[in-house]
C-alpha cells in the first residue's frame, strides 16, 4: 500500500548501481504482502440494530492471513464464516482467513464476513465506515490495511436472505 520512494545514493558506475538496486529490491518485494481491497461495503442498519456485516474482496501478492479487524464505528469486530449446522446456516468467529498469493478471497453474504458489533449509531446508505485490517505475512510480521467501506442500504443488491436471518 505504501510506495517506497527513498533516495538511494550508491557509489560506482551505472551498471553496478543498477545491480545493487535490484539486489536491494528483491528481498523487499518478497517481504511485504501487498493486499488489494476491492469493493468494500457495509450493510446498512435499522435504528435499533447493533450488528451488521462488512464485505469486500481481498487479494494479496504473497501468502498471508487476515487475522483481525477494527473499526471506530463498532465496539467489537470479528471475522466470521458461515457454516451449516443441522441444516441451518450459522455464523461463527474464525481466528484467521488464509489469503493465498494472487487469489481473490471474497468476503460476502453467505460466506466470510467482517462482523461489526456494538454499533453506536444507525448506518445509512452513503455513510463511510473505516475499517482497519491486520494481515499477518508468511514471515510472521503483521501490517495493517486501511479500508473505507461504503454503507449500502439494507435492500440493496447483495443483501441475501441467509444473512438477514442472522441472530447474535
Ligand atoms: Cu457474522
Amino acid at each position: 500500500m505504501k510506495t517506497r520512494d527513498l533516495p538511494i545514493r550508491l557509489p560506482g558506475s551505472r551498471p553496478a548501481r543498477v545491480a545493487i538496486v535490484l539486489a536491494l529490491m528483491l528481498p523487499v518485494c518478497n517481504a511485504f504482502a501487498d493486499v488489494t481491497v476491492t469493493h468494500p461495503w457495509v450493510r446498512g442498519t435499522v435504528a435499533p440494530q447493533k450488528t451488521t456485516g462488512a464485505f469486500m474482496t481481498l487479494t494479496s501478492t504473497s501468502d498471508a492471513k487476515l487475522v483481525s479487524a477494527t473499526s471506530p464505528s463498532a465496539k467489537q469486530v470479528e471475522i466470521h464464516e458461515m457454516v451449516m449446522v443441522n441444516n441451518v446456516m450459522r455464523m461463527r468467529p474464525v481466528a484467521e482467513v488464509p489469503l493465498p498469493a494472487g487469489k481473490d478471497v471474497a468476503f460476502k453474504p453467505g460466506g466470510y464476513h467482517i462482523m461489526l458489533m456494538g454499533i453506536e449509531r444507525q448506518l445509512k446508505q452513503g455513510d463511510v465506515v473505516p475499517i482497519t485490517l491486520t494481515v499477518r505475512e508468511g514471515d510472521g510480521k503483521s501490517r495493517t490495511v486501511a479500508v473505507q467501506a461504503e454503507v449500502r442500504d439494507l435492500a440493496a443488491a447483495g443483501a441475501s436472505k441467509s444473512m438477514s436471518n442472522d441472530k447474535h
